[in-house]
């Protein structure tokens, strides 16, 4: 922590030594005197006994990124309860298209070999074998994911292999994934498993680009509560051709093509960054940070993207898209604003939403003070300038880092992609941020506190000082929050709702806010704290 706050260090208090020299070093106080930020601890391994937010791999590969690929059939290798547990809890939606028919659309369902005792004794890898014959059989996927489980790396099994042959045996593409679950200290680690996979096997193999005069990539959109499909009506409307938006909605056929696209717009870096550098690496194709959350940041985003094609029509279209949303949008938005506005929030969510949600509450007149990532990478705090001094640890040597080169054949430079001569390039680079991402540090103000890796102590404590109107949360400490008297909206999934991304999605979300914090209930609930102060004792006791 850059400076010692009193009220934080309370918090700390009840730590052991050790741990609270440790949980120290993941707090950082904004201070705009101090210039830059105070480098921040994150991504290193949860203290044991402490209850984390955090998931695994398998769930940051399967989960996250492959699972939604939605003509890909993903297995997942292990016994049924990680199968079960990751099936259909993260509303990814997905539908049919033009180049997917509606019996090709295999994201809803679960796949797995469901091992039992006697496979783990002498191994699971005919019965994997066997359950990919059957999918083929049944199915006729265009393309199989195998995803390992913790037990499969633990007893050996040899999913790369079986992959292998039955790619041999079907003539479609099976891709195995080594994201044991023990892999990274967190979910993020499943990520950089899948993306190398992607980049690596699938990305590029396609030959035909998609039809269209700019066409775009949405990398790290997961479509969650229809969010892709909100930013794909305005991007066609201005009129841009959305090739693939990974992996929400995302078909494995699109993913081929990805490097015949212009531009690859990031909107989750924690979870994409990899397929933007390496393609950037690869074929040359610039890519542009976004943030379709929020009203303002939306705008911004796409005026930011006209920038980059060097077309007049473009930019005019984009600024008439713009007006005409917000035209119609603001009044409403106005009504909603009259109820949140002068409130506060806290937000802890996954690798990115702490961040981009910070727009749309500032659109609606309410201030994140408290905000933190579950599995963040210091980037995403601090900028990516950071990334060259990221020391890799004994965790993060455990994912192999693909050294790509640029393709001889298919590298264009990044001024080709976009239409435009190199000193236009040049110049635009001065203009719009391309290949950066500044992080959430920026975003802060003055006094506010950026938290990695909270835990549910630390959340009681932050909430008895700060006294949020609400808490943006995952599944777990959604329910702290209500037991505290506060309105809690879980930012993984919507709580069912949504979209909230792009314009739509801004009045979805002032609703379900303005109605959550002025629910009577939360000023009904005693906390625990309220309780001890009226017995005079100390909190917690
Ligand atoms: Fe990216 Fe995500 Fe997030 Fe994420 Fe996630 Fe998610 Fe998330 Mo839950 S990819 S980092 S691993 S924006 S599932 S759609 S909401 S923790 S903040």
């Amino acid at each position: 922590m850059a400076e010692t706050e009193p009220g934080l260090d309370g918090m700390l208090e009840a730590y052991p030594d050790t741990v609270k020299k440790n949980r120290k070093k993941h707090l950082v106080l904004k201070n705009e005197a101090a210039g830059c930020c105070p480098q921040i601890e994150a991504n290193t391994r949860t203290i044991p006994g402490i209850i984390s937010q955090r998931g695994c791999a398998y769930a940051g590969c399967k989960g996250v990124v492959v699972g939604p690929i939605k003509d890909m059939v993903t297995i997942t290798h292990g016994p049924v309860g990680c199968g079960y547990y990751s099936w259909g809890t993260r509303r990814n939606k997905a539908r049919a298209d033009e180049t997917t028919p509606k019996d090709k659309v295999y994201s809803q369902l679960c796949f797995t070999t469901d091992m039992q005792e006697p496979d783990i004794v002498f191994g699971g890898e005919k019965k994997l074998a066997k359950m990919i014959d059957e999918v083929v059989l049944a199915f006729h996927p265009r393309a199989i994911n195998i995803c390992a489980t913790c037990p499969v790396g633990l007893i050996g099994d040899d999913i790369n292999a079986v992959a292998k042959a039955a790619q041999e045996r079907h003539g479609i593409q099976v891709l195995s994934f080594n994201c044991e679950g023990y892999k990274g200290v967190s979910q993020s680690a499943g990520h950089h498993i899948a993306n190398n996979n992607i980049m690596e096997k699938v990305v590029g193999t396609g030959t035909e680009r998609k039809p269209g005069k700019h066409v775009i990539n949405i990398l790290g959109e997961y479509n969650i509560g229809g969010d892709g499909w909100e930013l794909e009506r305005i991007l066609e409307d201005i009129g841009y051709t959305v090739n693939s938006i990974l992996t929400g909605d995302a078909s494995y056929e699109n993913i081929k093509r990805l490097h015949l696209a212009d531009l690859n717009l990031v909107q989750c870096h924690r979870s994409i960054n990899y397929i933007a550098e390496m393609m950037e690496t690869k074929y040359g194709m610039p890519w542009l940070k976004v943030n379709f959350i929020g009203i303002e940041a939306t705008n911004e985003s796409l005026r930011q993207m006209a920038k980059c094609f060097n077309d007049p029509e473009l930019e005019q279209k984009t600024e008439e898209v713009i007006a005409r949303e917000t035209a119609r949008i603001m009044p409403v938005i106005e009504q909603y604003r009259k109820i949140c506005e002068g409130k506060t929030a806290f937000a802890f969510v996954g690798g990115s939403r702490s961040h981009h949600y910070q727009y749309l509450l500032r659109d609606l007149g309410m201030e994140v003070v408290v905000a933190g990532y579950e599995f963040a990478h210091r980037d995403n705090y601090e900028g990516r300038q950071v990334i060259p001094t990221i020391k890799s640890d004994a965790d993060s040597k455990n994912i192999p880092e693909l050294h790509l080169t640029p393709d001889p054949e298919k590298f264009r430079e990044a001024h080709e992609y976009l239409g435009m001569t190199k000193e236009q390039y040049e110049a635009l680079k001065k203009e719009v941020p391309l290949s950066f991402y500044e992080g959430m540090y920026p975003s802060m103000k003055n006094g506010e506190l950026m938290i990695d890796d909270a835990n549910h102590h630390e959340v009681e404590e932050l909430v008895a000082k700060y006294h949020p109107d609400l808490i943006f949360s995952g599944v777990r400490d959604k329910y702290i929050a209500h037991k505290l008297g506060v309105a809690s909206k879980q930012l993984h999934s919507y709580d069912y709702a949504g979209p909230y991304a792009g314009y739509n999605g801004a009045i979805n979300f002032a609703r379900d806010v303005a109605n959550a914090v002025s629910t009577p209930a939360w000023k009904m609930i005693i906390s625990p704290w309220e309780k001890a102060q009226e017995k005079g004792s100390e909190p917690h006791a």
